[in-house]
């Protein structure tokens, strides 16, 4: 997809001039912040934001700090969750760990300045100086969806979860923040920033909230389907700390069925938007297909 490529050139491009750069003597939380963010990452959520923008006729390059400040957001909770108190895991991205190279003190330094930092570059956005009402309401969504009533909230129900068979019901409400509340995020900042109606904000808020179940839903079938090389990460983590998965719990044939179902749930969101959301139908498309 052309234009996925020309998002994540400019978002890559933006996050490496966003990225702090310490000039005291403790480096170190900078290099890890760096490390982390580098390559690897397949940048949905900053292209979920910079297309729902677009396609509600907002000025998407404005929006390219709040992009960023989501991919950060989602960046330190990569490397929160593979520290030991977390899922203790050692490969990310394809390459180790931000704890196993930098410690687990820098790591959790690291994130918690990927977090704050995100925040300074939604602030510092363009679209913070033309629309400040528009981004006032950004901002308070990406605190919402990062905290406790969002992805916060679904990792200590995962925690909770874990060596315990819990209902599908559970499992759903524990992706809707875990994964989902990111991805809503995205598509709802977009809209926000853009000054979308309450139709097009709702109808980008059901495609994501629908492409969020699907995106862990096969996150949950590469677990047990995939191999570490061409996730970049280790497989067969879910059931090593007997985690409940849609696999687990509905077997793969029914998982991969879900995964249709909501994939088709979230195309059928955008009718609204007629042809000009091909890019949105893709996107879900091609990530129900995904190895990686
Ligand atoms: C704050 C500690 C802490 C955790 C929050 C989001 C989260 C909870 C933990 C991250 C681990 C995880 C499996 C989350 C589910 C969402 C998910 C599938 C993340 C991986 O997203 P991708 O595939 O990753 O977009 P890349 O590396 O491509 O950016």
């Amino acid at each position: 997809m052309k234009r996925f490529d020309s998002y994540l050139e400019m978002i890559n491009r933006r996050l490496t001039a966003l990225l702090p750069v310490c000039t005291y003597d403790a480096p170190d939380v900078c290099d890890a912040m760096r490390y982390s963010l580098d390559g690897g990452g397949k940048r949905i959520r900053p292209v979920l934001l910079l297309e729902s923008c677009r396609l509600c006729g907002g000025d998407w390059e404005g929006a390219l700090g709040f992009a960023c400040a989501l991919e950060m957001i989602h960046t330190y909770s990569l490397v929160h969750d593979d520290l030991p108190c977390m899922d203790d895991d050692d490969m990310r991205r394809g390459k180790p760990a931000c704890h196993i190279v930098f410690g687990e003190a820098t790591a959790v330094l690291a994130g918690d300045a990927l977090l704050t930092q995100a925040f300074a570059a939604a602030a510092n956005s363009e679209a913070a100086k033309k629309t400040p009402a528009r981004a006032l309401e950004a901002i308070a969504l990406l605190s919402k969806c990062a905290g406790a009533e969002g992805m916060i909230g679904g990792q200590v129900v995962d925690l909770q979860s874990e060596g315990k068979t819990i209902a599908l019901s559970r499992l759903q409400t524990m992706d809707s923040l875990k994964t989902g509340a990111l991805m809503r995020a995205a598509c709802e900042i977009g809209a926000v920033l853009a000054g979308a109606d309450n139709e097009k904000r709702a109808a980008l808020v059901r495609y994501a909230e629908a492409l969020g179940q699907a995106f862990q839903i096969v996150d949950d079938i590469l677990d047990v389907t995939s191999d570490e090389k061409t996730l970049g990460k280790p497989i067969g983590s879910d059931a090593e700390l007997q985690k409940s998965t849609y696999v687990s719990l509905l077997g793969l044939d029914r998982a991969k069925a879900a995964a249709k179902d909501c994939t088709a749930a979230a195309i059928d969101a955008l009718n609204v938007f007629g042809a000009d959301a091909a890019f949105l139908r893709s996107l879900a498309e091609n990530l129900m297909t995904r190895t990686s």
